[in-house]
């Protein structure tokens, strides 16, 4: 555990049931994990005080719910969240912080400073799950750069399929607080965990572990790339049955080489190629399991087909599906139920997803694409492309993307607040390539505001609409923006509903009011 997770009191709270009463508390951001953290902290008994630095209806209605059920206080606004608060006159004994919160936050560097531990609101969940006259659910945790909510869904599924009572949480939506104090409980929690998450994470010990991938992603909040590698690499400490890596991306392997693992513990690998002995891959049109079965020296078991994923199924579904199966098989989920749990899955939006087929172009909505390396699976499937990308680049390089698909551009129509970094590297590694800035050339750079606004959806029609000038037979638009949404969207998932909705209007010719244009 790191320092900023210890103290004698804090040791001792690893249960539901341990003694949280009059301990005082601070949880930092009241959106989905900050909300549900004091909630919980509250209702243990703890004095919990609350900040958060936008001052809004939403988080206004949030503080008064908390209010009422019992938190000692709720402070909004930039100001609050600089500084340390006191609790009934006194320092904060831990603080639980939401994931979006950087370390280099003035508030929780404040806390480091002065030797108060900060967790995330995943480790109290791991501290809390035990609760006398409730089942104690076993973890899946799942991290990586890419795939991490299909896989988690994916898993979901397939123990759903095994008569398991089972949920998806944490990053992928559901805050993990919220499965643990679920009064039926549940068997098994597949655990979407991204970088942020495991940061603030110390404890936890789940029964099975993947990272997917690893690429560069989220760099400014970690304030570097082996950082951000460290902090990935965390999701396989203390793992009890099986750290399951992707044979294709060896930096996986490498950090289930360097964890500290439980006595008896395996290494089970996933490809998209034959499988090796304590595998998971694939092997004439099967997914085949050579890792949890007796006779895995000579032979595999079937799982399922590759078809019965879908009718298209990208390299990188198949190995979601794998890396799903690995983890869900360590908790002794059988065959058929692998199977059943695939044919059940169903995908959700903003995914190299079909938006419209017209003229010869297909029109396909990847807003989910939020980093290069999401980007970079986006553009392998296609071959003349015209590309609608740029946004929030949290500072990651975008060379290698540009240069490794440089052949395949036919236009690039940028989006986002400030793409410079992106139109530069076009520039760079394909010169020939035409670009049609809208980030500097169409609403210009100081008109445009920091949050979701009409003019994100004004920017996405003024896109679609010069793809559309563009595309002709043959060609693909792609809209994978390798950015993250947040300086024109509230979210990915609001960036992919502009998209299909300027290109049901604009290319499908349903059309706009004078006034919406
Ligand atoms: N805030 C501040 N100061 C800060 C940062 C945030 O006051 O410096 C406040 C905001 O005003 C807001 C609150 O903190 O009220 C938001 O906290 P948050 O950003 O941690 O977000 P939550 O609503 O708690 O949602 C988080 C995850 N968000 C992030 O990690 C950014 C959600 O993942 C997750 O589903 C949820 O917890 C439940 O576990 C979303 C995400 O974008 C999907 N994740 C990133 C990704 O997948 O790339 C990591």
């Amino acid at each position: 555990m790191s320092e900023a997770g210890t103290s004698n009191r804090l040791e001792g709270l690893t249960s539901w049931d341990a003694d949280w009463a009059g301990l005082r508390v601070l949880v930092t951001g009241i959106g989905l994990s900050g909300f549900s953290a004091a909630d919980t902290l509250i209702e243990l008994g703890a004095r919990v005080v609350v900040c958060d630095a936008t001052d809004s209806e939403e988080t206004q209605a949030k503080a008064d719910t908390l209010r009422i059920v019992g938190a000692v206080d709720v402070l909004l606004g930039p100001v609050t969240a600089q500084s340390l608060p006191l609790i009934d006159g006194e320092a904060p004994e831990l603080v639980v912080t939401s994931p979006g919160w950087s370390p280099a936050q003035p508030l929780l560097a404040a806390a480091a400073a002065d030797g108060i531990p900060i967790w995330g609101d995943v480790e109290l969940a791991w501290r809390v799950r035990e609760r006398a006259g409730r089942p104690t659910a076993e973890w899946l945790t799942i991290t990586g750069t890419n795939g991490k909510t299909t896989t988690v869904t994916l898993a979901e599924s397939m123990l759903r399929a095994a008569g398991l009572r089972a949920i998806a949480a944490g990053n992928v939506g559901t805050p993990l607080l919220d499965a643990i104090r679920d009064p039926r409980g549940y068997d098994v929690i597949a655990v979407e965990l991204s970088s942020f998450q495991l940061h603030w994470s110390y404890t936890l010990a789940p029964l099975a572990s993947v990272c997917l991938n690893l690429a560069e992603d989220h760099v400014d909040w970690h304030g570097g790339f082996e950082a951000y590698r460290a902090d990935k690499a965390k999701i396989y400490e203390n793992t009890r049955v099986a750290c399951v890596y992707n044979v294709e991306s060896p930096a996986t392997e490498r950090m289930v080489e360097e964890a500290d693992v439980q006595e008896g513990c395996r290494a089970i690998g996933f490809t998209t190629n034959t499988p090796s002995i304590s595998m998971l891959g694939v092997v004439d049109g099967l997914l085949v399991d050579r890792a949890y079965i007796e006779q895995r020296k000579d032979s595999a078991a079937e799982l399922a087909a590759v078809t019965d994923l879908g009718e298209v199924v990208p390299r990188h579904l198949v190995a979601n599906a794998l890396a799903a199966a690995a983890l869900v098989r360590a908790a002794g989920v059988p065959a058929g139920a692998v199977r059943d749990g695939i044919r059940n899955y169903q995908p959700s939006g903003h995914r190299i997803e079909l938006v419209a087929a017209r003229d010869g172009v297909l029109w396909i909505n990847d807003s989910k694409a939020t980093n290069p390396h999401a980007a970079h699976a986006a553009l392998s499937s296609f071959h003349s492309v015209v590309w609608i990308a740029g946004g929030l680049s949290k500072g990651v390089d975008y060379n290698d993307l540009v240069r490794d698909n440089a052949g395949r551009f036919k236009a690039a129509v940028l989006i986002g607040r400030d793409s410079t970094d992106l139109a530069a590297a076009l520039h760079r590694h394909a010169p020939d390539v035409p670009v049609i800035n809208l980030a500097t050339g169409h609403t210009g750079k100081d008109e445009l505001p920091s949050q979701s606004s009409p003019d994100g959806v004004q920017v996405m029609r003024a896109a679609v609409t010069e793809a559309l000038r563009i595309a002709a037979d043959g060609d693909t638009v792609l809209m994978a923006p390798a950015a993250a949404s947040m300086d024109q969207f509230p979210s990915y998932a609001h960036r992919g509903a502009a998209f299909i909705e300027a290109v049901r209007g604009i290319v499908e010719g349903q059309g706009f009011t004078a006034k919406e244009l």
